[in-house]
């Protein structure tokens, strides 16, 4: 690792030590001399801390000084999971700390072991939203992320008699030790009350008179780049109570209810939605959303005012990025601070907007976009109706001049949805008004340019670009996996892939050595047991080492299929207990492994995960079956979680019916760790396979001009017998819960099985089986474990960061000197 840095603290291990022992006694606080491991981490905590606001703030005012183009990305979701060994590692201070706590009585991994996760977000996008914080602080790039401090984050799920139940994630409750609260940075945030028009000097102006006003506080979090000095910033808004504002309601005479009302206020920043696929147009999300953007929006056009006297290059100073539809009110709260606030023109703000705003969407079905009723709005922000309606009109006009009056394509092209309710569409919106639209990988795009959003792409080809996911390999290997990181560096000679991955390829050369075949296995069995031990602890389930531990970890959905993969299980326990005694010797063992959350309101998938606890309460204590076969269900599947299982996974699962997968990054992290792909032709794993070559994965399932033409077909398609026969099985009772899991058989049932997991099952198991033979042969299966890690270089978030800066934003990086 790199060497120290200069700045105020020292960083050696007796004066870390020193202010370790510093925080537990003023700032924990509890006696120097008797702390526990929890306390310890606080401590340690606080000494990063001290050490990430040095570099933060030289990097600010390096910025400032610069005055570069900068990029503000804006999620409502970010996925953070724990910051200690992160942080630490990418200072470079990893060694020093570990020696530090030990001379003190502790272990740097038990420490770091304390902390709860920052669980500020769903799946994948808001994972994939962390990891392009940590690559661009890494390569430099002058970048600020933004979003919403959220009380209680993604909920705990606890499983119960096999069912999922959710409970409270206040994440918060032990203090945050890595924010920084900005008392003194806080904006007012409106909502509802009247829109009123004045003629000032002959030009129309709009005054909005709120009916409702809330504060939003900023809370910084430091985001070290690695390999550099580079600090940048994510700063997340909490709602308070408005200071000056509601003072009146108190000269009503109603003390108690005044202060409660107040109060309320706070209720919009804390809970996480907890869903990732459907919008419901609740008020309560539409306030979150734009009380976001709104703090976020003014914040920004203050710092560019602070240095700037007129707007006239905003546009080539600052890049906004909207993560998915959720942030782009944006749009039209820029509109309003610029025309009535800054007292601009329409035209001019108009060219702002398009030129700052870019969209990347991380869905691929049309029903799963974000609507709003045009009524929830109008009383929400009545000044924002005005000025969507009005881009709407502008756009209108501008369409048919360019195609006619086809009224069909421009009432669906329309940012407004007529009908007996009247709703707006957010995707259109962020169409419309950013220069680019953004796919999460090259199949997405296909599907956004011939489905979802076939007309715009008609009409501004240009305006279309893919941009394939990355994850970090910062915190996907070198946190996750010392010992393969180790590995890594020492075949490659070089600590350099760290930061540039491409490096990775290096180990081609090397996949058949028989001395690195050897250590790779040694570290792959030391991670598989470090699995092992916490599957007994979470689930009692003792599993063998010498199985090969199949994994498939993330979000419970139906074009998931984790269905498939529970009846492919069901099939291998048929299979086991129908064979002769001596056959039984030929049967690879497997430990399957299944972890992620439901929804809460998802009935289907919460049956999936019943399903999985029952059919492994039979196969796991059947004494036929013994270590042949085990199912194990992960509960309360998390980033530190994935940092546990992922390393020790020999193989990963992803399913997705072909076209249903934006990108995937899950996919990635696997690759990234030696662990064989067992997957369909969809989303990123198209790339990883020109990438890894498809004889080094497991592909299998109908790809997707296929699913088009047997959906066309209405899906006659007849299923497998063994498909019948599993199937058969559950809806027979075998597992129990006969009438619990009739409905999710039915899902799967000839005509109805849109995902086609009867389709896909026959070549589903083909896959699996060529999965067995290879895992017999431990050479031919390590060298595939060796090439996957050696591919997996284009699919870091680096990779991601640095197309995006140079083909979306526009930015450069500006490198703090030392
Ligand atoms: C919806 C309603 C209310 C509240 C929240 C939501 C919502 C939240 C997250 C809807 C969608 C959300 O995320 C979608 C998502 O995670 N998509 C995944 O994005 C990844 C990163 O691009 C891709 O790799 C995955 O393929 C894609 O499914």
């Amino acid at each position: 690792m790199f060497g120290l840095m200069n700045g105020f603290l020292k960083n050696d291990p007796y004066s870390l030590q020193k202010d370790i022992l510093d925080h537990v006694e003023f700032t924990v606080p509890r006696s120097r001399f008797s702390f526990d491991d929890f306390e310890a981490y606080q401590a340690c905590a606080h000494t990063v801390k001290d050490r990430l606001i040095e570099r933060w703030h030289d990097t600010q005012m390096y910025f400032k000084r610069k005055d570069p183009k900068r990029l503000y990305f804006l999620s409502l979701e970010f996925l953070m999971g724990r910051s200690l060994s992160n942080s630490v590692i990418n200072m470079g201070f990893q060694d020093q700390y570990a020696e530090a706590l030990s001379q003190l009585g502790f272990d740097f991994e038990v420490v770091a072991e304390q902390e709860a996760d920052a669980a500020l977000g769903n799946g994948g996008l808001a994972r994939f939203s962390a990891c392009q914080m940590d690559s661009l602080a890494t390569l430099d790039y002058p970048a600020w992320g933004y979003g919403l401090r959220y009380q209680y984050g993604l909920f705990r799920q606890v499983i119960i008699d096999g069912y999922q139940h959710e409970q409270p994630d206040y994440w918060l409750n032990f203090g945050n030790p890595w924010e920084i609260e900005r008392v003194h940075v806080s904006y007012a945030v409106k909502f509802h009350g009247t829109v009123e028009e004045k003629t000032i000097d002959g030009e129309v102006r709009h005054d909005w008179v709120p009916g409702e006003m809330v504060e939003a506080v900023a809370y910084d979090n430091p985001i070290p780049g690695y390999g550099t000095r580079n600090t940048i910033n994510l700063r997340l808004w909490a709602a308070k109570p408005s200071g000056e504002y509601d003072m009146e309601s108190f000269n009503t005479g109603d003390y108690i209810n005044s202060v409660v009302n107040r109060q309320n206020a706070e209720t919009i920043s804390n809970v996480l939605y907890p869903d990732d696929r459907s919008h419901q147009g609740k008020e309560l999300r539409l306030k979150q959303q734009y009380f976001f953007v709104s703090a976020s929006l003014q914040d920004i056009v203050r710092r560019f005012k602070d240095s700037h006297p007129n707007f006239e290059n905003f546009s080539e100073k600052i890049a906004l990025q909207l993560n998915d539809t959720h942030p782009s009110l944006a749009i039209a709260e820029l509109m309003r601070i610029l025309i009535d606030e800054e007292h601009l023109k329409w035209n001019t703000v108009w060219k702002i907007v398009c030129d700052v705003f870019s969209f990347t969407t991380h869905t691929v079905s049309p029903e799963s976009l974000e609507k709003i009723p045009v009524d929830l709005l109008g009383s929400l922000l009545p000044r924002h109706l005005q000025i969507l309606y009005d881009i709407n009109f502008k756009f209108m006009e501008d369409l048919k001049k360019k195609i006619g009056l086809d009224y069909d394509r421009l009432a669906r092209m329309s940012i407004i949805k007529e009908g007996a309710v009247k709703q707006i569409r957010v995707a259109n919106l962020s169409i419309v008004c950013s220069h680019t639209v953004i796919g999460v990988s090259r199949a997405h795009l296909e599907l956004l340019k011939t489905r979802v959003f076939k007309d715009f792409y008609e009409l501004w080809p240009e305006k279309f670009q893919y941009k394939t996911n990355g994850a970090t390999q910062r915190r996907w290997i070198v946190v996750s996996n010392p010992n393969l990181c180790a590995l890594i560096s020492r075949w490659l000679g070089t600590e350099s892939w760290i930061h540039n991955v491409d490096l990775l390829t290096g180990l081609r050369e090397h996949a058949a050595d028989a001395s690195l075949q050897q250590d790779w296995q040694k570290v792959r069995r030391m991670n598989k047991m470090r699995l092992a031990e916490y599957i007994e602890a979470t689930s009692g389930v003792t599993v063998s080492l010498d199985a090969m531990f199949d994994v498939q970890i993330k979000r419970i959905h139906e074009y998931k299929r984790q269905l498939l993969n529970l009846l492919g299980v069901i099939h291998r326990y048929d299979c086991i207990k129908n064979m002769e005694k001596g056959d039984k010797r030929r049967v690879v063992p497997r430990v399957c492994i299944i972890g992620g959350k439901a929804a809460p309101g998802y009935e289907v998938a919460k049956k999936i995960i019943k399903l999985c606890h029952a059919v492994a309460e039979k196969i796991n204590n059947d004494p036929d079956v013994g270590d042949l076969l085990k199912l194990v269900f992960i509960p309360d599947y998390n980033v530190s979680v994935a940092e546990l299982v992922i390393p020790g996974a020999d193989l990963s699962q992803h399913l997705s019916t072909a076209g249903h997968e934006p990108s995937g990054t899950g996919n990635m992290k696997f690759l990234m760790n030696g662990c064989l792909l067992l997957a369909t032709q969809d989303g990123s794993t198209i790339e990883i396979a020109e990438e890894l070559g498809v004889d080094n994965m497991f592909s299998f399932g109908a790809k997707l001009h296929e699913v088009a033409a047997l959906r066309e077909k209405g899906l006659a398609v007849k299923a497998p017998l063994q498909f019948a026969r599993v199937i058969r099985m559950v809806r027979d009772g075998y597992f129990g819960h006969k009438d619990y899991f009739k409905s999710l058989c039915e899902t799967v049932d000839g005509s109805n099985d849109f995902y086609l997991l009867g389709h896909d099952f026959a070549s589903y198991l083909e896959a699996q089986a060529a999965a067995d033979k290879a895992f017999v042969d431990k050479e031919k299966w390590t060298r595939m474990s060796i090439l996957s890690t050696a591919a997996s270089g284009r699919f870091s978030s680096d990779r991601t960061i640095q197309e995006y800066a140079e083909h979306t934003w526009g930015i450069e990086p500006c490198r703090c000197p030392f």
